[in-house]
């Protein structure tokens, strides 16, 4: 392996690039219309125009992928997440291709993606499953004689599911053939599929999911992260370790992970996800069989890149990872900066990026996929970087996000930063109580402190006291703020000129 196509975009696809220059590799970028000129494409030793801005007809296009790594010469391609990372059929056209497909065997892929059959596998590998149906319900008899049996609340699932598409609670009986009926249109809708099955439903849990990684000779697993802040499924803040995991817990979830991948012959870096009850009962959900957006939460804490690790094992060589180093050191938190507003109900906000301050120093990493200049366009997702702190332990980490957060400026488009600010300053999330429900029972932290009247007086004093302290050329030093915020600093530095 010399040459790797990296098949994906932005944030994903640079960091991908500089994996491939850790090892050695050259790095193919692949772009559309518009992003010829992205981070990613400019990282890269070669890139391949692959088409119109519309990803069905660049990064979705199977073909033309193909086309473009024998262009520029790659012996191996790296898909990344989202698009084609779990198209099975395009694993496998990589290897018809007499290419190295860098993720799992196109096999593990396909039973994964199937729900039930994932549920069967996993029952006979003893991994904890939800109780429930275990193949699709077509006939409401049988559903409501399973749905008494595991007990009300239960949730109907879409089977070509994932992501929460055709979910849908069910309380009593009453409820069920409609939900049966909404549940199956949605998902023939969504997944070209109308089958669907059901399960208990679980009440509080924490959405934590174990990292594992194979190569052909061991699985291990890399310990948890916490996802539970998330709102309609798209994850906001991610950590490692969780503070509902302590070792022994740990080390249970990890097992059934490993043997869940075990199951369906796992190679390379892979998630199980599981639903973790308040009485620290825990139960597999599904598997995601790519490297996920969160990974770097774990690579802080187990001092492994996963990256790195996945181009090993795809080259058939042995991972770098020694069972004696598997233990969780400090903690690490992930925020996805996306362009959304979060008083205009996270809407996607589009335009050019006029500004852009990167928060580093001690404990930082910013895992970004857009420049200053950059168009930021709704043909894409929204997430424009990750900021990642570690710190020794949760409160240190925290304090660091806060101070990386404050950092950070982004201006031309709205950004989630403030959301962001307002979640890791509150006690209930510094005391580490939260569920996948938490940012439902908290729509105050979606709005600014201050209204747009109050920040107009707040724009005005500042603009005021900055014309006293120019005038009088006095660095403004001391005083009682706190000093950290973007605009202090801005008009402390025009003080200064
Ligand atoms: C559940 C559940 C409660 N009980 N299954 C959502 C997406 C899909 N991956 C599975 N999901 C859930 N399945 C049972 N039996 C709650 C969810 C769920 C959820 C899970 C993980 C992260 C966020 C979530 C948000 C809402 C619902």
């Amino acid at each position: 392996m010399k040459r790797v196509l990296i098949a994906n975009r932005g944030e994903i696809a640079l960091r991908i690039v500089r994996a491939c220059h850790e090892e050695e590799l050259e790095a193919v970028a692949v772009y559309s219309v518009a992003d010829r000129a992205s981070p990613h494409v400019r990282a890269a030793d070669q890139a391949v125009a692959i088409g119109p801005a519309s990803p069905s007809q660049s990064y979705l296009n199977i073909d033309r992928l193909i086309e473009a790594a024998g262009e520029a010469g790659a012996d191996a391609v790296h898909p990344g997440y989202g698009f084609l990372a779990e198209r099975a059929a395009f694993a496998e056209a990589v290897e018809a291709a007499g290419l190295v497909w860098i993720g799992p065997p196109p096999a593990a892929i396909r039973a994964m993606g199937d729900k039930t059959e994932a549920r069967r596998r996993m029952q006979q590998a003893g991994v904890p499953i939800v109780p429930g149906a275990s193949a699709p319900i077509d006939d409401i008899g049988p559903a409501l004689g399973l749905a008494r049996e595991v007990g009300y609340p239960v949730m109907v699932k879409a089977a070509a599911g994932g992501g929460g598409k055709g979910m849908r609670v069910v309380r009593t009986p009453d409820e069920l053939p409609g939900a049966l009926q909404t549940a199956a249109s949605e998902a023939l809708k969504a997944f070209g599929d109308a089958s669907v099955y059901l399960e208990k439903l679980i009440v509080q849990p924490r959405h934590v999911e174990i990292q594992v990684l194979a190569d052909r000779h061991r699985t291990v697993h890399l310990g948890e992260r916490e996802c539970s802040i998330q709102r309609r499924h798209q994850k906001l803040v991610e950590e490692a370790p969780s503070v509902a995991v302590d070792a022994e817990l740990r080390e249970w979830m990890g097992a059934a992970a490993v043997s869940a991948a075990e199951a369906v012959g796992y190679r390379s870096a892979g998630t199980c996800e599981f639903l973790l009850a308040p009485d620290r009962s825990f139960y597999f959900l599904e598997m995601n069989t790519r490297i996920q957006v969160e990974h770097p939460v774990t690579e802080l804490v187990y001092g492994v890149d996963l990256v790195r690790e996945q181009l090993r094992i795809a080259a058939g060589e042995a991972m770098r990872v020694h069972t004696g180093w598997l233990n969780p050191r400090g903690w690490a938190i992930e925020c996805r900066i996306t362009s959304e507003d979060p008083a205009n109900g996270f809407l996607p906000s589009t335009g050019r990026i006029e500004h852009l301050r990167i928060p580093g120093g001690p404990g930082v990493r910013w895992d970004g996929g857009v420049d200053v200049g950059d168009e930021v366009t709704l043909h894409y997702d929204s997430m424009l970087a990750k900021l990642i702190v570690w710190g020794p332990d949760r409160g240190q980490a925290i304090r660091r996000m806060r101070r990386a957060l404050d950092e950070l400026a982004v201006l031309g488009v709205a950004t989630n930063q403030g959301f962001h600010r307002r979640l890791l300053a509150d006690p209930a999330f510094q005391a580490g109580d939260i569920d996948i429900q938490f940012l439902d029972r908290r729509p105050d932290l979606a709005q600014p402190r201050l209204s747009d009247g109050e920040l107009l007086q707040v724009a005005v004093a500042a603009a005021l006291a900055e014309d006293e302290a120019r005038r009088s050329r006095r660095p403004t030093v001391g005083g009682d703020d706190r000093g950290s915020d973007a605009w202090i600093q801005s008009a402390r530095h025009e003080a200064l000129r």
